[in-house]
């Protein structure tokens, strides 16, 4: 079983939706399947990144994906600008991807939203790049959040509209999105998902210190009332908080309900920092280990290109030939 999936190198750190929507899942797939993960850094120009420090932040959160248990001998890790045959790929898919359908992608509306100045055409064909980056290594599976199913539709009607073509060369890889934690909501508002490129008080980082964790979910929003009970719709700050202890607890929700009952909000917060903070500790020590081995670390994503190139090179080798173009 293969299994690809991408995570951007934007925003200061990976915080705990990154961590159980998908990188909880790579860490433990790599032990069975063949895994690869990219650190798709052309998708995170789409948003102006600052080129003093784009490459120091993709090396860092190498480091984050190290220290969260990510193993280079285990699985292969490496950076999308490293592998050309992403861009060239995506090339060849644009020339069959309808507009209409890129302009229905939820996350490009948001993004062209809050960029308006900025609302370049690779937000628009990012997930055309997306499609490039999975098809590439013909997976059987995509882990990720719940965010990205509409992205992953598109990947799966990019391969049937090649395959109608130019005859059959792709198969559709599923989306394996957790049943609980694929959709974390932010720490100040619950009704939106927690992202890296929000405030700092939306979030927890995987690597924040004991005090800001404690002062994050201090702040976090709650609702009116002071039962603790899980309803999205009623209650989405107290159900985003009660579902971040049950997945960091290992308890389910109705245990955690159980637990809490009679108890107040400041209850749960504090029993929710104090679980937090244990489980991120080590991942915090580990990432300091790492953080200034820079040849080290770029080391693995070259090694990791090497291995993710021989089979892109591979299947482009396949698509060039049915498309017509010269080898
Ligand atoms: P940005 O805000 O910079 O767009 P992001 O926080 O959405 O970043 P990505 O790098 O785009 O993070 O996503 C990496 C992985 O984490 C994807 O599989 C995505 O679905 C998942 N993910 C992102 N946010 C959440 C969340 N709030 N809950 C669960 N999974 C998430
Ligand atoms: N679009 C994704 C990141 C991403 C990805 C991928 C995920 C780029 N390429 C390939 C899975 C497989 C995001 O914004 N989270």
């Amino acid at each position: 079983m293969r299994i690809l999936s991408g995570i951007q190198p934007t925003g200061p750190s990976y915080h705990v939706g990154n961590y159980l929507g998908a990188i909880k899942q790579w860490v433990e797939m790599q032990e069975t399947a063949d895994c690869l993960f990219c650190i798709v850094d052309l998708h995170a120009i789409t948003v102006p990144q600052d080129p003093k420090t784009l490459a120091k932040s993709t090396l860092e959160k190498t480091a984050e994906l190290l220290a969260l248990g990510i193993d280079p001998d285990r699985c292969t890790l490496f950076a999308q600008s490293y592998v050309k045959e992403h861009t060239e790929l995506s090339w060849i898919f644009s020339t069959i991807t309808p507009v209409g359908e890129l302009e229905r992608m939820t996350q490009y509306k948001d993004k062209a939203k809050k960029q308006r100045e900025n609302a370049n055409a690779g937000l628009l064909t990012y997930p055309i790049l997306m499609a490039a980056d999975i098809l590439l290594y013909k997976p059987d599976v995509v882990p990720v959040g719940e965010d990205q199913k509409q992205h992953l539709e598109l990947t799966r009607a990019i391969a049937r509209k090649f395959n109608a073509r130019f005859g059959k060369t792709f198969a559709e890889p599923a989306a394996l999105i957790p049943k609980t934690g694929g959709r974390i909501m932010s720490l100040q508002d619950p009704k939106k998902k927690m992202s890296k490129s929000d405030p700092a008080d939306t979030q927890i980082s995987l690597f924040d210190s004991p005090e800001a964790i404690r002062k994050k979910i201090k702040i976090a929003v709650t609702d009116t009332g002071k039962d603790i009970k899980y309803s999205q719709t009623k209650k989405p700050g107290i159900s985003n908080l009660l579902l971040l202890y049950s997945l960091f607890s290992g308890t389910t929700i109705s245990e955690a309900e159980t637990y809490f009952k009679g108890k107040g909000y400041a209850v749960l917060k504090k029993e929710l920092a104090d679980v937090l903070i244990e489980t991120l500790e080590p991942f915090r020590v580990k990432k300091h280990s790492l953080i200034s081995r820079d040849v080290y670390l770029r080391e693995v994503l070259l090694r990791g290109a090497k291995k993710a190139r021989s089979l892109a090179e591979q299947t482009m080798e396949e698509v060039r030939a049915k498309v017509g173009l010269l080898s």
